[in-house]
This record gives C-alpha cells, sequence and structure tokens, in this order.
C-alpha cells in the first residue's frame, strides 16, 4: 500500500461490532468480564482502548513500522523512551531541540543520573566523540526546532549500530509524509502528534513507533506502567487528523516554500532557516531523505533587532502569534520567549536561537494571503 492510501485505511479496518466505517469512540474506563480474565481483549482504559488501539495502529502503518504507541503529549512519549535507561546511562542528544525535550532531559531526568550531552549534528561524526560504554541512547530531532538543522537519519543510524545504542527521531516537523526514520535506521520514531498529525490545533498528543518486538513489549510496559494515554475523544480526532496528513503536508510545502522565498528577499530579513534552499548547510541530505521540504521557515530580522521582531509578530494578522506549529492555520512564534524559553540564554544563542528570530508554522491558507501578511507586518 502506497502513502496515500496508508493515511487512509492502512492498519485501520471496520469495527468489528456494527461495521462502523470510523473507529467509534469507546469512551469507557473499563470492560465487563464474564469471569475473572474473561474478556473481549480490553480490560482497562489505561493498559488498551480500542479507539486508541486503531490509532496505534494506524500510526504504525504510516511510519512503516510494526508496533504504535500513543500518549498523552509528545513530551509524554519521549519520557516514556528515557524511562527505557537506568542511573549512569548516558545519551547523546541533537543540541538545537524542542525546548521541552531540552527541559525534560536536563530538569527531570538528570536528577535520576542520566547525563545528557547536547551535540551539533550536521556532521554525524560528531556524534561518535560523544560514545562511550555508558552511551544507551542518540535522540535526534530532525529538521530541528527551531533552526531547521538537517541530521543525516541513515549515518546515525550507521554509528548508532556500531556501537549498539539505540537511535530514537523525533518526527515532528517532517511527518511520515517527507521521511520516515524506520527505514532510514532509526529504532524508534517519536511524534508530537499534536502537531501535523493531528494537524488542526485540538488536541495534545504523542506517540512512538517500533520495529522491535521486544522493544515494543518494554514500551508498552513502561505506557502502561507510568499511565500517559491519551483518551478515546482525542484517539478519534487523531486518527481522522491522519486521513489527510497528506493533502496538508503537499500545501504546507508549496506555502512553506513560497514564504522562505519571500523572506529571503527582502531587505530587512537577515536569516531565513528552510532546508529547501540549495544554500542550506545540509540541503543535500535534506534532498535525500526528505520528499519535500516541509511549512516551517525561522528567520532573523536584519542586524538582530529584538524590538523589529516583536513588532513584526505583533503586526501579523493572518498567522497568529502563538506556541505550537502544524495545524491548518499559520502561526508565528518568538522561540526566545516563548517555546524555547525554558533553555538558558547562552546555550540557545550558541544554536542561533538568538532574541530577533522568529518561527512560522505555514498553514494551508491562500499563499497571497500569506505574503502580503508578512509584507504588511515587516514594512
Ligand atoms: O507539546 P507536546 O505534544 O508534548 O510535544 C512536545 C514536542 C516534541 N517534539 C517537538 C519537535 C516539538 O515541537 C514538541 C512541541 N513543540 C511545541 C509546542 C512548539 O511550539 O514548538
Amino acid at each position: 500500500m502506497k502513502f496515500n492510501t496508508k493515511t487512509i485505511h492502512g492498519g485501520q479496518k471496520p469495527d468489528p461490532a456494527y461495521g462502523a466505517v470510523m473507529p467509534p469512540i469507546y469512551q469507557t474506563s473499563t470492560y465487563a468480564q464474564s469471569t475473572p480474565g474473561g474478556h473481549k481483549g480490553f480490560e482497562y482504559s489505561r493498559s488498551g482502548n480500542p479507539t486508541r488501539s486503531a490509532l496505534e495502529n494506524a500510526l504504525a502503518s504510516i511510519e512503516n513500522g510494526n508496533h504504535g504507541l500513543a500518549f498523552g503529549s509528545g513530551l509524554a512519549a519521549i519520557d516514556a523512551v528515557i524511562k527505557l535507561l537506568e542511573p549512569g546511562d548516558e545519551v547523546v542528544s541533537t543540541n538545537d531541540l524542542y525546548g521541552g525535550s531540552y527541559r525534560l532531559f536536563n530538569s527531570i531526568f538528570k536528577k535520576f543520573g542520566i547525563t545528557f550531552h547536547f551535540v551539533g549534528m550536521e556532521n554525524a561524526e560528531a556524534i561518535e566523540d560523544y560514545i562511550n560504554e555508558n552511551t544507551k541512547l542518540i535522540w535526534v530531532e530532525t529538521p530541528t526546532n527551531p533552526m531547521m538543522n538537517v541530521i543525516d537519519i541513515k549515518a546515525t543510524a550507521a554509528i548508532a549500530k556500531k556501537h549498539k545504542v539505540l537511535l530514537a527521531v523525533d518526527n515532528t516537523f517532517a511527518t511520515p509524509y517527507l521521511q520516515q526514520p524506520l527505514d532510514l535506521g532509526a529504532d524508534i520514531v517519536m511524534h508530537s502528534v499534536t502537531k501535523y498529525i493531528g494537524g488542526h490545533s485540538d488536541l495534545v498528543m504523542g506517540a512512538l513507533v517500533v520495529n522491535d518486538k521486544e522493544l515494543a513489549d518494554r514500551l508498552y510496559f513502561i505506557q502502561n506502567a507510568s499511565g500517559a494515554v491519551c483518551g478515546p475523544q482525542d484517539s478519534f480526532l487523531a486518527l481522522r487528523g491522519i486521513k489527510t496528513l497528506h493533502v496538508r503536508m503537499q500545501r504546507h510545502c508549496e506555502n512553506g516554500r513560497a514564504v522562505a522565498e519571500y523572506l529571503a528577499s527582502h531587505p530587512d530579513i537577515q536569516d531565513v532557516y528552510w532546508p529547501g534552499f540549495e544554500s542550506h548547510p545540509n540541503h543535500a541530505v535534506a534532498k535525500s531523505q526528505m520528499k519535500d521540504f516541509g511549512g516551517m521557515v525561522s528567520f532573523t530580522t536584519k542586524g538582530n533587532d529584538y524590538d523589529k521582531a516583536i513588532s513584526i509578530v505583533e503586526r501579523l494578522k493572518v498567522f497568529t502569534l502563538a506556541e505550537s506549529l502544524g495545524g491548518v492555520e499559520s502561526l508565528a512564534g518568538h522561540p526566545a520567549s516563548m517555546t524555547h524559553a525554558s533553555i538558558p540564554k547562552e546555550e540557545r544563542e550558541k544554536t542561533g536561537v538568538v532574541d530577533s528570530l522568529i518561527r512560522l508554522s505555514v498553514g494551508i491558507e491562500d499563499q497571497e494571503d500569506l505574503i502580503n501578511d508578512l509584507k504588511q507586518a515587516i514594512g
């Protein structure tokens, strides 16, 4: 089955009870048993729920994986991955990543004796300098949030295999429409489903997809034991979102390109970060591992002018100033004070998250309206 068919049919079948084409929202916490242990596959909705199962199967299908797990948020999914580790273990992570992932690693798991090395991975060989006998996981976000760096998944997977460590890829920005990390050698693919997969800014959810049964069992144990699951109503919404993922992504990519090119031509704009530019340092890798370049675009104002950046985000009318990304509507964010405020200033500035950086999640509105909005806001 090809991708555009998988989004609609992959891992899905009519509900066994009445043949409902869309999985019903099984809004129940528990299930009747005829005798202790005598149930129809579900006992308690933290452990499993038919609507969540339908979603987990669909997620596995679109990521070309064997097992899907859905969580109450993207961070809950990341939390489950790190709980595979033990005190004393080490993780090599992308240095430019979502501020909440950084906070989870640095402010929660560090306390439990796990060491994180934040490394610029644009050159995959740099990762090897940080690998030792305690290293258990490489954590990659690509493209990165918000600097749009691209990391070579295949080359990183080769390093992970060589050193027998797990490779997890946060595929939130790309989505499986653009890249499928398991096919490139990753062990775990992670999503903030809140973003493009949900696609309508109406839910908060996370997901993991893996191929290996033993790894899936360990993650399922953590999911059930820690309990950060998503509910049936949100599972239904995410399933509905998946069905249009390919159509939405196509438009996000077209509009992302138009916005990036417009910004690059504007005299008041300094740098535009978008992997579709031939001048992007990892354009060749992006071209080889992604089908297109996505709808996320970051940029700075000329002379790193903070006041100018703030006036732009305040003046935008079609773009809404808000956290998050990946919905049908266009959003603008100021990473330094919003999504990445939990990263110390000197740390975030090392990766380019300066005070004038603006991040756009380019939606699927009419391209002309988006460009005109930027035009009037930048002046
Ligand atoms: O918000 P949540 O569903 O918990 O997902 C966390 C997360 C993980 N990974 C990436 C790449 C992300 O972008 C996020 C969430 N990001 C935002 C809310 C944001 O505006 O960047």
